[in-house]
């Protein structure tokens, strides 16, 4: 209401001055409008007006000073891969690699010419007999030796080959096992073959041994196991053959290489005997 008894004077005042200037044509009527605008004469300052509505935003303010360094940030999801990079350098030599398997047989090669060959031709007769005397051991070996682990090794004579078997066998099966393969019980028909026997169970570390001696015939008459005489040679410790018991029919020898006489039921290690000539 105020603000209305203000604006009325002013624009009345606007109208006059509007009109001064075309006082020519209307010449009554700005006569007695002259008379009104005298009487119009400033008022009384009004009261303050309303708080006019928020004006538009302002102009920008100047560039603020750096902030400070902020603390570092979560680290971030893994990027994707980057290009392939440059060739390397050329690498160091690799060590030589395994020999390959063979290559197929190659075709065969011309004819030679004739030779000299009489020295050649004997070399080869003379190993030729070496090789089947080999092969005839091999054969022996193969068919003496239960398992490596029952023999002690082979001994020999000039004419003999002792086989020790470390398996337990009454009198009877050990001399069936030495025929097997195609020997006897060994039979010391003279000192030297005597030794050669008592060395063997000494080697072997064993106190007696089957041979192949026995009475079973007839009891008192000694005999070797292939029923040949006893003759010129014998090893009879003092005091034996002594058939204890009425029951002592075959034959052992001790490490001494003396012979004893024994029954023929319990089960000891023995000793095989090979003729060279058979073998
Ligand atoms: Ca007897
Ligand atoms: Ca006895």
């Amino acid at each position: 209401m105020a603000g209305d008894k203000l604006l009325l004077p002013v624009i009345l005042m606007s109208v006059m001055m509007d009109l001064l200037p075309i006082r020519t044509s209307y010449g009554q009527q700005l006569a007695d409008d002259s008379c009104t605008v005298q009487i119009l004469v400033p008022g009384l300052k009004g009261e303050p007006g309303e708080k006019g509505q928020k004006g538009a935003p302002g102009r920008p303010g100047r560039v603020g000073p750096p902030g400070e360094i902020g603390q570092p940030g979560l680290k971030g999801e893994k990027g994707i891969m980057g290009r392939f990079g440059k060739v390397g350098p050329s690498g160091v030599k690799g060590v030589k690699g395994d020999m390959g398997d063979p290559g197929p047989r190659g075709p065969n090669g011309e004819p030679g010419v004739p030779c000299e060959c009489t020295p050649m031709r004997k070399l080869i007769g003379e190993m030729d007999i070496l090789v089947t005397q080999l092969s005839s051991e091999l054969k022996f070996i193969k068919n003496a030796l239960p398992s490596p682990a029952a023999v002690a090794g082979i001994k020999e004579t000039d004419s003999k080959v002792y086989l020790l078997v470390k398996e337990e066998k009454r009198y009877t099966d050990a001399e069936a096992y030495c025929q097997t393969r195609g020997g006897h019980l060994a039979m010391p028909k003279d000192e030297g073959a005597n030794a050669a026997i008592a060395g063997y169970i000494t080697e072997a570390g064993l106190n007696r041994v089957y041979v192949g001696i026995n009475d079973l015939e007839r009891e008192g008459d000694f005999t070797y196991v292939d029923r040949s005489p006893m003759t010129t040679f014998s090893k009879w410790r003092k005091g034996e053959p002594n058939n204890a018991y009425d029951d002592e029919d075959c034959a052992e020898m001790v490490a001494s290489g003396e012979w004893t006489d024994v029954a023929c039921h319990p089960t000891m290690y023995f000793v095989c005997e090979f003729d060279k000539d058979s073998v």
